[in-house]
């Protein structure tokens, strides 16, 4: 019931942003597995994986939501009773959500330093670990200013400059289209991430690789906040996120697109910003170079690269 709850909610984003839609996730799991009452460990089982299923299906590019359920799912399988079983859902779920909130905490204080007294800021859409360091930056008493931009068509950018405001932040809240405008009135980009491959790409809300292309253009730098949960383990073996595109309808109202039979809406949620784009990326385990990517994934999230090898062993004993 909780989890078809925050799957709808997921799905609608009244739940969104990367970080809150695993930590979520994750509590859906842990409320999920408190109210299985009837059944044996089997079935535990079967209830916790179909659980799994229907939150990750929700939505396809934030990969914090499936590396945030696999850490929850993960030693389901070696748990020999029912209550160890439940148990070890429930305490990893708890240790997920309490390291999550840690790691945006952390990665405030250490993007904060990446601000100077007096810098002029932009960001785009809506994310808790970019802002984390503004407001960070703003409470240690550094003079800053942020542009904001609007993040057509969800309008995520309204979100963003109510927080900033609720602290006190002078902003400038803009069109998507006027970032080339303001770029040279900027000293630093800052925003979040839905998933960093295994090159130091970063997937983002729409729009980010336009504001990173222009920064890149005009000299500005570029940094990225984002937790080890959001780096994405299966693109060291060629798997590439998916980027959610969504209905017409946020873009173009139903009524007019109707009069209009030639054209056709795209909306895709997210896109690619390139590692050459990308100054820095600050996790909670400290900042690096987009291109160190690699060594987050193997030494944060090896069970990606485990689990691939378990398999590859089994398809080649296949082949022999
Ligand atoms: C949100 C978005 C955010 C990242 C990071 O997209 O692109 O920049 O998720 O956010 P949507 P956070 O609104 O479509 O979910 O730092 O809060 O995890």
């Amino acid at each position: 019931m909780f989890v078809t709850e925050t799957a709808e909610k997921i799905k609608s984003m009244e739940i969104r942003g990367a970080g809150r839609i695993a930590r979520e996730a994750a509590e859906a799991l842990r409320r999920h597995a408190e109210e299985i009452l009837q059944g044996d460990l089997v079935s535990f089982r079967r209830e916790m994986e179909g659980a799994a299923h229907t939150l990750i299906a929700t939505r396809p590019t934030a990969v914090s939501l499936p590396n945030a359920v696999h850490m929850v799912m993960s030693g389901l399988e070696q748990a020999v009773t029912l209550e160890d079983a439940r148990k070890g859902v429930i305490k990893r779920a708890e240790q997920f959500i309490q390291s999550s909130l840690h790691a945006v905490e952390n990665i405030a204080q250490f993007g904060a330093r990446h601000i100077r007294d007096g810098d002029t800021l932009l960001t785009h859409c809506n994310s808790e670990a970019a802002l984390g360091c503004i407001i960070a930056a703003h409470r240690s008493g550094k003079e800053i200013e942020v542009f904001a931009t609007e993040v057509r068509p969800r309008n995520q950018g309204h979100i963003t400059i109510r927080t900033l405001n609720d602290a006190g932040i002078k902003t400038h809240f803009i069109v998507d289209s006027a970032v080339r405008t303001f770029i040279n009135e900027v000293d630093l980009v800052i925003v979040g991430a839905d998933a960093v491959t295994v090159n130091g790409a970063v997937v983002n809300k729409i729009g980010t690789s336009q504001v990173a292309h222009t920064a890149h253009e005009a000299r500005v730098n570029v940094l990225v906040a984002a937790e080890t949960y959001k780096f994405a383990p299966r693109t060291i073996f060629g798997e590439l996120i998916q980027i959610e595109e969504r209905g017409g309808n946020e873009v173009l109202a139903d009524e007019i697109a109707r009069t209009l039979p030639y054209v056709t809406v795209r909306n895709p949620a997210f896109d690619v910003t390139p590692a050459e784009y990308i100054d820095l990326i600050v996790t909670e385990a400290g900042a690096l170079p987009p291109q160190m990517a690699y060594i987050i994934i193997r030494d944060y999230l090896g069970w990606g690269i485990e689990e691939f090898h378990k398999t590859f062993e089994i398809n080649t004993r296949h082949e022999e």
